[in-house]
């Protein structure tokens, strides 16, 4: 499948990247888009290569949510079943994004609206442009917070900053979120791609397997009780423990010398 509406490739160096390139709609997502990111997303998962993915946006957005060019409100219009357009898209998305079993930054390079404002929050490093900012725009069109806001806000932020995001749809700015946990880092806009590249590097040459067991325990813990997550911990560590990966750690440790970890 070529993409025209996507930037998508796999390095030697192991690092998924996949930028969303509608750079004139701030890269909102019309079903042609949606399409080319399911199967850029299925083509990391099944790829023996790639270890890390690399999420972000072509120009100054990063993703304004769904095109509202798509949605046929004339008068008179029937209107859409956004449900299905969430079941069909949106959720997939945001579970593949949050199940994927390696390591996903989103580099955050502009303005970040609607369900484009949390995809990033089901990925498990977020970088930020200075200039970048959150914005729960829902609220404004009518429209509930989607794509796992109303589960992933609260938990990030407390209940009283997420109603407030959600209920007032307030642009919150790239440096707010970092010093409200919402997301890891701000950057400067120059080098946002550099440092989310370097990052991606970094982590593809570690034991990515364990990362991706490290992922899984975290995701499950607001879920579980704590006799169900020491459980979970020993079930994953028993996978962990089994990697050729942790064969290697061990190995080099003992020996003193660098590892060379194959994700698996
Ligand atoms: O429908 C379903 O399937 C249900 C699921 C819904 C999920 C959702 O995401 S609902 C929320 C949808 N998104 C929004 O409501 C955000 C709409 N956009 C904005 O509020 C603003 O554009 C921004 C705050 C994101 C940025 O503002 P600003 O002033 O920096 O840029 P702008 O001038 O508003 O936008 C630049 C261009 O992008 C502009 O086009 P033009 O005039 O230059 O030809 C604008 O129309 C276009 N654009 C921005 N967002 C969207 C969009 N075009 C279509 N859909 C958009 N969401």
């Amino acid at each position: 499948m070529s993409f025209q509406h996507i930037l998508f490739s796999i390095g030697d160096d192991g690092v998924a990247l996949l930028s969303l390139n509608r750079p004139e709609q701030l890269n909102s997502f019309n079903t042609a888009m949606h399409l080319e990111v399911r199967e850029a997303l299925k083509q990391v998962r099944h790829s023996e290569r790639a270890r890390v993915l690399l999420l972000t946006g072509e120009g100054r957005g990063f993703c304004a949510g769904q095109d509202l060019a798509d949605r046929n409100v004339a008068p008179g219009a029937e209107l859409p079943d956004l449900g299905q357009s969430i079941e069909q898209f949106y959720n997939p998305l945001v579970r593949s994004l949050r199940d994927l079993p390696l390591p996903v930054i989103c580099a955050v390079n502009g303005v970040a609206a609607g369900a484009g404002a949390n995809l990033p929050l089901a990925c498990d490093l977020v970088l930020a442009a200075r200039s970048a900012s959150f914005i729960q725009a829902f609220c404004k069109i009518g429209l509930v917070p989607d794509s796992g806001g109303t589960w992933l806000l609260p938990r990030l932020v407390g209940m009283a900053r997420a109603k407030a995001l959600a209920l007032l749809g307030e642009r919150l700015s790239a440096e707010q979120a970092e010093q409200w946990g919402l997301i890891h880092r701000v950057v400067d806009d120059a080098v946002l791609r550099d440092e989310a590249l370097g990052l991606a590097r970094h982590l593809a040459a570690q034991p990515t397997y364990g990362l991706a067991l490290i992922k899984r325990a975290l995701n499950q813990s607001f879920d579980n009780r704590f006799d169900e997550q020491l459980e979970l911990e020993r079930d994953l560590q028993r996978l962990a423990g089994r990697s050729e990966d942790y064969r290697e750690g061990v190995s080099a440790f003992m020996n003193k010398r660098t590892p060379v970890f194959k994700g698996r």
